[in-house]
């Protein structure tokens, strides 16, 4: 394989996204992919949909809610996504530092960046990232061990996360002109990089 725009082109023509959400991550664009962002580490997306779900009965998954709900009461409803208590706390935490440092989701969406992600506590590359795409609908890609292990297998190691997502994106960028004749309309690097990464995880499950 001689680049990403290669692995791009192979899975598009798999279809695997055809039943999924238009760019992949349910509801992008909304608090509730934070809270996603962060449940999602190290367990099953089912067992994620079950805690979002709890929150959602309980009225509990938004910004204001989660700032101000006790850890213990959080921690019940976020117990089937694992880490529980660890999630808990990074789950308050950030709601607090959101609304303290922005004021209200709309002004984060616009406004956070990566290092302001970065530097709160149980946020690491691959959630900050997958904040920053879909729920600020920025033109980022997530790489996680997914995209690593079939990375591997194709030959390709990289030293650090920046650099599988710098060789990930680049191969999109520079063959962008190719990418945009499968589409009716211009596309997005958003909408490119959102459903790419969707499409390495459905694969790879
Ligand atoms: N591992 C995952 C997922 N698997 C997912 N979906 C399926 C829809 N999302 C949104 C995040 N992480």
């Amino acid at each position: 394989m001689r680049d990403s725009y290669e692995l791009w082109l192979s899975l598009k023509n798999l279809n695997l996204l055809e039943h999924a959400p238009k760019y992949w991550w349910p509801n992008v664009g909304t608090f509730e992919v934070v809270v996603g962002a962060i449940l999602t580490q190290q367990t099953k997306w089912k067992n994620v949909e079950t805690s979002l779900q709890n929150l959602k009965n309980a009225k509990l998954l938004s910004l204001e809610s989660l700032s101000q709900t006790p850890i213990m009461i959080l921690e019940e409803m976020i117990k089937p996504s694992g880490y529980y208590k660890k999630k808990a706390k990074v789950l308050h935490n950030l709601s607090y530092a959101i609304l303290e440092s922005f004021g209200d989701f709309e002004t984060f969406k616009e406004s956070v960046s990566r290092e302001w992600l970065l530097s709160q506590k149980g946020i690491g590359f691959e959630s900050a990232d997958a904040i920053l795409c879909y729920a600020c609908e920025r033109e980022v890609m997530v790489v996680d061990n997914y995209t690593n292990k079939m990375m591997k297998g194709f030959g390709y190691e990289f030293e650090s996360y920046d650099d599988l997502q710098e060789w990930m994106m680049r191969g999109i960028e520079e063959n962008y002109s190719e990418i945009s004749k499968h589409y009716d309309e211009s596309v997005s690097f958003f909408t490119i990089y959102s459903r790419f990464h969707g499409k390495i995880v459905e694969y790879s499950k």
